[in-house]
């Protein structure tokens, strides 16, 4: 079942030409409207004209993270703002998030690649999809939300939480398709089990996942716990939110919606392109954007892709499972963490020290999260209550960097290890990779 069969199944010679066609437009309007873009490009002395066929795009310089915070909120944007119709942003609540800015138009492309891979999951008018993805400044809710509209489905946008009451509305309302994280997809189906109530009977036809990573073990036991086929999407808020990459029935890599999305891997190191097959770096290009054309996005994400015709007849090329990141980024409880924050958070609290570990566990389907920091000789020697008040305070400034609670544990000055080169503050017990 295809949604877009005469795009998805395009020769590649003729993806290619639309690729190019579409490259040499966003790279144009980018270079006129976006300063950001039209400054770095003379600095080389690359321009528009330049981008004659698709390996051109290699003259263009990567874009990255902290390109996109210098410009918050809105340097990127290549339309009025009357024109941007929904805004989103990566999470992180201080410091400078990433905006991104969507016109009508890319609200329906956007809905146009979540619609392809619900197709490829067999989700159509006929269902009932639950999504469990937040409503929110987080792109997996809507995302999912408006390409649900566009196959038809019934969609029930009851977001993250509330996990007893997702399961009576699974029961009750008929749900036949599922969106979840992958840890909230095996808590919900734990739950369910301690409610009386077998996943299994619920009658789930399929599962769309993602947002975090994950194992193939983690695949399995989310299977085997719904009786249900769960298929992998991929995405990031950058370049739209989820739908970068959805995987179809032969669960065999995420097809990318190329006309829509232009794929390169590069050595992290190097910055070089590689071939197919090899691991490294995903870059991704807005090719179809109207609001904030990315171009060379580094993800930091690692994968590899092929080209190689899929079986379900599909010829856009096919990612892998994401199974790490070059970068120190974690997610935890599906909230993308950076090590700096937590400096920052630590820094602003005062009374410790600069030294810090940070520990990732799930010990039974959730993410938990601990900040062990030594604590400064004077409050160490000042006794357990004017410890709790630094561990309560240092809590409030890391909930407001981050968004989210961690457990923080002082210990005794000096007692942390202490690194040549770069340090490696964390410790992920979760065995994702
Ligand atoms: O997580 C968008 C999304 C929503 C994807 C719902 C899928 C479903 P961000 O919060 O900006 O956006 O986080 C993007 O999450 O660079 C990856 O490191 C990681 N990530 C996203 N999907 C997957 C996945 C959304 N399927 C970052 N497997 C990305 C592994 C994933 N990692």
């Amino acid at each position: 079942m295809f949604w877009n069969e005469k795009i998805e199944t395009l020769s590649r010679q003729d993806l290619e030409e639309l690729q190019l066609k579409k490259l040499q437009s966003i790279v144009k309007k980018a270079f006129n409207k976006i300063p950001y873009y039209n400054k770095k490009y003379s600095e080389i002395g690359v321009y528009p004209e330049d981008i004659e066929t698709l390996k051109d795009i290699e003259k263009l310089p990567f874009i990255t993270k902290d390109d996109l915070r210098e410009s918050y909120p809105f340097g990127l944007f290549a339309v009025d703002m009357k024109e941007i119709k929904e805004l989103h942003s990566s999470s992180g609540t201080t410091g400078k998030p990433v905006v991104s800015g969507y016109t009508e138009k890319d609200l329906d492309t956007w809905a146009e690649t979540i619609a392809r891979g619900l197709t490829m999951m067999g989700i159509g008018e006929n269902d009932i999809l639950q999504n469990t993805h937040g409503y929110g400044m987080f792109t997996g809710g809507f995302g999912v939300h408006y390409g649900s509209h566009k196959v038809g489905a019934a969609i029930i946008p009851i977001s993250t939480g509330q996990t007893r009451r997702q399961i009576e509305i699974m029961k009750d309302f008929g749900t036949t398709g599922l969106i979840f994280t992958p840890s909230y997809g095996i808590h919900l189906g734990e739950v369910a089990i301690e409610d009386g109530i077998d996943p299994k009977e619920l009658g789930i036809k399929a599962i769309g996942f993602g947002a975090e990573m994950w194992t193939e073990e983690i695949r399995q036991k989310v299977e085997e716990i719904f009786d249900a086929k769960a298929y992998n999407i991929y995405g990031l808020t950058e370049l739209m939110g989820p739908g970068v990459g959805v995987e179809c029935e032969a669960q065999n890599g995420l097809h990318i919606p190329e006309d829509i999305y232009y794929p390169e891997i590069i050595d992290s190191n190097t910055g070089k392109v590689l071939g197919e097959n090899t691991t490294g770096e995903l870059v991704l290009t807005n090719l179809e954007r109207e609001g904030m054309p990315i171009i060379r996005f580094r993800t930091k994400d690692l994968t590899k892709i092929t080209y190689e015709k899929c079986s379900c007849g599909r010829t856009h090329g096919r990612i892998s499972r994401i199974t790490g990141r070059s970068d120190d980024m974690i997610k935890v409880k599906g909230v993308a963490i950076f090590p700096s924050q937590i400096e920052k958070a630590l820094l602003k609290a005062g009374d410790v020290e600069p030294h810090y570990m940070i520990i990732v566990t799930r010990p039974g389907t959730l993410d938990e999260i601990e900040i062990k920091v030594e604590a400064s000789q004077d409050i160490f020697f000042d006794g357990v209550k004017e410890m709790m008040s630094v561990q309560n305070k240092i809590g409030k400034y890391i909930e407001n960097e981050t968004g989210i609670r961690a457990k923080v544990t002082l210990v005794e000055p000096k007692s942390l290890p202490r690194f040549e080169g770069k340090a490696k503050r964390v410790i992920d017990k979760r065995n994702l990779h």
